[in-house]
């Protein structure tokens, strides 16, 4: 395998289905990402939930910008090797003092993916800690099946259906990834990991781009949008898409939010509860 990634970092990777601290970001790429993504989540105002985030990079340039990061890319080469989608993403944002979590799960339980040749780059806009509720993992779970998953839809959850893991997790075996801004983590598909309450008084902002090789394909979704970020696609399982133009921040939000009701109604049929 190609990428940045030393073999001690690809082993490690393996072992345990997480990596982390990785430097990809400049200071003047952090703060400007970082100042476009609080931008648009006032313009989406504060009833969004993060699962209204998904998919910015669609339509938002800064957003596609981050996906196609070359630091970012040559880290996840590493995993996946020299083809890369970047299939989906999302703004994990915790506000200041905001009481929503992340609920122990593994990613692969609604995707669809019919591969683990996926990874998440989880890019650090801010710092991310402890206090402000930074991602925390259960490094080797990445080697469990996807276990059963029960949907809360409890509303101070990040995740769109509040799924939570039905396996009791181990505080001493959990791991905090503390981020700088700039920084971001890689974790496997499985991994179990989730995150705690942001009690600081300031923002919590990690952007997630969902990488996957292009072979993967999604059940039960023709063709998605997605963007080859690096290398060839010899399989055609995506429509391929450019960098979105500049344009006005309303009417950007307006589209995202028109596209993630079509979107979300496919890739996670019936993200409401019942009723
Ligand atoms: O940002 C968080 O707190 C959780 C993110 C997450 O669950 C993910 O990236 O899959």
């Amino acid at each position: 395998m190609g990428g940045c990634l030393d073999s001690g970092q690809q082993q490690s990777y393996r072992d345990d289905g997480v990596l982390c601290p990785l430097a990809v970001l400049t200071e003047t790429e952090t703060s400007f990402a970082c100042e476009q993504a609080l931008a648009f989540l006032g313009a989406q105002g504060p009833e969004a939930r993060s699962v209204d985030s998904s998919q910015s990079h669609l339509f938002f340039p800064w957003a596609f910008d981050l996906v196609t990061n070359p630091r970012v890319l040559d880290a996840v080469e590493g995993v996946l090797g020299p083809d890369i989608i970047g299939w989906a993403t999302t703004l994990f944002a915790k506000p200041p003092g905001d009481s929503s979590r992340v609920t122990w799960h593994q990613d692969g339980t609604y995707w669809g993916l019919d591969s683990t040749r996926v990874t998440t780059a989880w890019i650090a806009l801010t710092v991310s800690n402890p206090a402000n509720g930074c991602m925390r993992v259960v490094p080797g779970t990445q080697e469990l099946a996807i276990q059963p998953h029960l949907d809360t839809f409890a509303s101070d959850n990040l995740l769109s259906r509040g799924q939570e893991i039905q396996v009791e997790v181990d505080e001493a075996e959990v791991v905090d990834l503390v981020l700088e801004p700039g920084e971001m983590s890689l974790h496997h598909v499985n991994l179990v990991h989730g995150s705690d309450s942001n009690t600081t008084d300031g923002w919590r902002v990690g952007f997630t781009v969902r990488y996957i090789t292009p072979d993967v394909r999604q059940e039960g979704n023709t063709r998605p949008l997605a963007v080859l970020a690096r290398g060839e696609d010899r399989f055609g399982n995506y429509q391929l898409v450019d960098r979105p133009p500049e344009r006005p921040l309303e009417d950007a939000v307006a589209a995202l939010g028109e596209f993630n009701r079509e979107f979300l109604s496919r890739l996670m049929p019936s993200p409401e509860p019942p009723g």
